[in-house]
């Protein structure tokens, strides 16, 4: 049960085990599955309930995250609506190369849109497992992170007052521009990697014109089509970084996509109303270790995979199920092992991800980097793909996700 407690300056304060920062895949997943355990915690979000429940981001979902979610009650609709995806397919100088992992392995990924999960989640949390949660709150601070007595504090939207939270942990799980990380101690470790280029990412109203994703490698740039609902498909169009969304007008953007992902034996693209266009600069981070004192992050807040990999979401809900049960063995069993294992836990796979990224960044971009080198490189490496099943099952391996522990 969370209780009130008076304060000086008419401040109420309200106490509860775990408060949670964020209310993404990471922070809903938290707690669904402290609510699952009877643990009371309270999920803190900037936005409204709307606004999360549409916000389009990711789309592509592992096997054994699916499960995980499964395991935990959390994907009903999911397992209902979700599309399976066996296939990829790369084009290079007009010519498509199929790539089926799932005939490689006989493991496929879903695409689910991450809206539709967001909703899942919220609801599960607030309308059925019954907990409790602040939409549109204002200027999250923490305190005492060091101390087992952290406290957080934020602006109520409605009444316009600091309210003031008692706590035992505090998550971070506001993603790649929330403040949690920014309360990391001077010595906290930040690894960083730039590659470098923007990538125009565009949501068209647009029927998929293939049915798998398609990554372009063309002179001009990386071009990426993904498949999202029958209605309407995700674009990707390599471009500078820090590019202006304005500077790619409609006509632009269609022409380049029909450039870049043209096949010589497939018909144009089916071109729509574009619905997104925002650019994003390809950056990757990642703090180690996850956790300061009580402070506990989780997702994008811990590590930024730049979208290269659709990889973002995936480990975010790992850390979500390793941090969730770690906290239910603690508070109700009095068990540390999960969280004391946690940080080290995530960061494999985190890590994993990073180089596999990497990688992949330097498939899509190699061609169109100007340096002649770093072209025929990567047009050896994709050789090497299409013609070695020994190169084509570790591809299928890292892009399932499958090569780490489950
Ligand atoms: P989120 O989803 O960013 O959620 C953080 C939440 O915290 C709120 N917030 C705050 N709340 C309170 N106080 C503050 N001060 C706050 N500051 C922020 C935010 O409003 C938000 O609700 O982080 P989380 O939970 O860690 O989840 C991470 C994923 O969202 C992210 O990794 C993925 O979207 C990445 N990603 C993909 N990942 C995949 O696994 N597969 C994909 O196919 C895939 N495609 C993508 C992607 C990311 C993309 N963009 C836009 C970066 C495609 C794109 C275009």
């Amino acid at each position: 049960m969370t209780s009130t407690i008076s304060q000086p300056n008419s401040l109420s304060a309200h106490r509860f085990p775990v408060v949670i920062v964020g209310a993404g895949p990471a922070g809903l997943t938290i707690g669904n599955i402290l609510r699952a355990a009877s643990v009371e915690c309270l999920v803190l979000e900037i936005e409204t309930r709307e606004f999360i429940e549409l916000r389009p981001r990711a789309g592509v979902i592992e096997e054994r995250v699916v499960r995980g979610l499964q395991e935990r009650g959390l994907a009903d609709n999911l397992l209902e609506r979700a599309e399976l995806h066996t296939q990829c397919e790369f084009r290079v100088d007009r010519e498509r190369h199929r790539f089926s992992y799932t005939e490689l392995t006989g493991h496929h990924h879903f695409v689910y849109p991450q809206p539709l999960l967001v909703t899942d989640l919220v609801r599960e949390y607030a309308d059925v497992r019954g907990g409790a949660i602040r939409f549109g709150v204002r200027d999250v601070q923490l305190h005492g992170l060091d101390s087992d007595r952290p406290t957080v504090s934020y602006t109520d939207p409605q009444s316009g007052r600091r309210e003031l939270l008692h706590c035992e942990f505090v998550i971070g799980c506001d993603g790649a521009r929330g403040v949690t990380r920014a309360a990391l101690p001077q010595h906290a470790r930040i690894a960083r990697q730039d590659y470098g280029v923007g990538w125009l990412a565009l949501l068209a109203e647009a029927p998929p014109s293939s049915d798998c994703v398609v990554f372009g490698i063309h002179p001009r740039g990386f071009a990426g089509h993904m498949p999202r609902s029958p209605e309407v498909t995700r674009y990707y169009l390599e471009c500078p970084p820090g590019d202006d969304p304005d500077s790619w007008p409609h006509d632009r953007v269609w022409a380049e996509l029909q450039e870049r992902l043209g096949a010589d034996d497939r018909p144009p693209l089916t071109e729509g109303r574009l619905i997104e266009k925002r650019v994003l600069d390809m950056h990757n981070y990642v703090v180690e270790p996850m956790v300061f004192g009580r402070l506990f992050l989780a997702g994008d807040a811990a590590h930024l995979t730049a979208p290269i990999a659709a990889k973002g979401m995936n480990l975010a809900l790992h850390d979500a199920f390793l941090l969730g049960d770690g906290l239910v063995a603690h508070l109700t069993k009095g068990e540390s092992a999960g969280l004391e294992n946690y940080s080290a836990a995530c960061l494999d796979r985190v890590w994993d991800y990073q180089e596999f990224s990497q990688w992949l960044s330097d498939v899509y971009h190699g061609t169109s980097s100007g340096d002649a080198y770093r072209a025929g490189t990567t047009l050896a490496r994709l050789r090497r793909l299409f013609e070695s099943p020994a190169a084509a099952a570790s591809f299928a391996e890292q892009y399932l996700g499958k090569s780490s522990a489950s």
